[in-house]
């Protein structure tokens, strides 16, 4: 009787052991067959009323099948423990013998990138780049070019003033001045850089813009000079042959001075929305150095004379990329930068 009682709990566990499909599982099935109130325990105890022959019988046959349990257990729970090692070995494997990563590479701002395109091919065509200060004296700005002193362009609406009388620079202008000062003609120099004008801020204005001026003094500079030189560099900017108009214009430091535009690069002169129909936009003014501005320098304009311009960097970046939005650029938002 208890034989049978022990074989049927024996085959009963093992498969309750077989079934099982977690150490979870598992071990609610053991605490039931081999622990303390479990079901071996409780045989064990009835035992205590048989005759001690069968006793000793039955005795045996439990100490056997507690041992084939015990054992039939630990097998099973060296099983899981073994699929979960392989699980993770599986899972959580790296290979130490990829590159690294590296750090992560940002990018030149796309007016430095258009900045340091002129200035390369400007090297090439034998021209200085020249820096300068950012806070300028009032002569370097606006006298040197002779800016009359009622200028509206000096005016405390055009342009920063700090107390000591010094001027946040309203072009990069004045770092010519310098180089007129500096170096002796003949003189080819460009004046990359930032300058500042006070602006009520929207899409299209901002206190601070990016530059280059450039300028050559020889002897017997002419329009032509400057046509070719501008029409190079406008080549080399937009990669392809550009047909220019001049049409006059005034600033005080050039005398003749022009407005150059460029035939529209969307439409070829027919007319869209980015020339208003006009065929040509407006890209940069330009002249003959004003012989007053070079007097001023030190310079006798009866033995030279040269011409310059000022480029407004700022504008031609958002005429490449298409943005639309002048903001962008000294925003630092990483979303648009990340684009260059
Ligand atoms: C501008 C200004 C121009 C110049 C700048 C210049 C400088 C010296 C002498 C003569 Cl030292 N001219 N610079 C000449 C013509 C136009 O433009 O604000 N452009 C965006």
């Amino acid at each position: 009787m208890v034989e049978k009682e022990i074989g049927e709990l024996q085959a009963k566990t093992l498969a309750a052991i077989a079934a099982a499909r977690s150490t979870e599982e598992l071990e609610p099935v053991r605490v039931a067959a081999l622990g303390r109130k479990g079901t071996l325990a409780q045989i064990s105890k009835e035992m205590g009323k048989l005759s001690p022959e069968l006793r000793a019988s039955a005795g045996k046959l439990l100490n056997a099948a507690k041992q084939a349990l015990e054992e039939a257990f630990e097998r099973r729970k060296q099983e899981f423990e073994q699929s979960a090692l392989r699980a993770r070995l599986e899972a959580e494997w790296i290979d130490l013998t990829l590159p690294a990563p590296g750090p992560r590479l940002g990018s030149l701002h796309p007016i430095t990138q258009i900045q340091a395109e002129i200035e390369d091919l400007f090297v090439s065509l034998g021209f200085m780049v020249l820096d300068g200060p950012e806070v300028e004296t009032e002569y370097h700005n606006f006298d040197a070019l002779n800016m009359p002193p009622d200028h509206p362009a000096r005016d405390a609406q055009d342009t920063f003033w700090l107390t000591d009388g010094h001027v946040l620079r309203t072009h990069t202008s004045p770092v010519q001045v310098r180089g007129m000062e500096r170096f002796q003609p003949p003189l080819r120099m460009i004046a990359p850089g930032r300058a500042f004008r006070n602006e009520s801020v929207d899409a299209s204005h901002e206190h601070t813009f990016y530059q280059i001026e450039g300028m050559m003094i020889d002897h017997d500079v002419s329009v032509a000079h400057l046509l070719y030189f501008m029409k190079t560099l406008l080549a080399g900017i937009f990669r392809r042959e550009v047909t220019v108009r001049l049409r006059p214009g005034f600033f005080p430091f050039v005398e003749p001075g022009f407005e150059l535009d460029i035939q529209c690069l969307i439409c070829g002169g027919s007319g869209c929305p980015v020339c208003k129909q006009s065929g040509w936009v407006e890209l940069l003014p330009c002249g003959l150095v004003n012989p007053n501005v070079l007097r001023i320098s030190g310079l006798d304009p009866d033995r030279w004379n040269g011409f310059a311009f000022g480029l407004g960097l700022t504008r031609l970046v958002m005429m490449r990329y298409g943005i639309d939005d002048i903001r962008l650029l000294q925003s630092g938002d990483l979303r648009f930068l990340q684009q260059f």
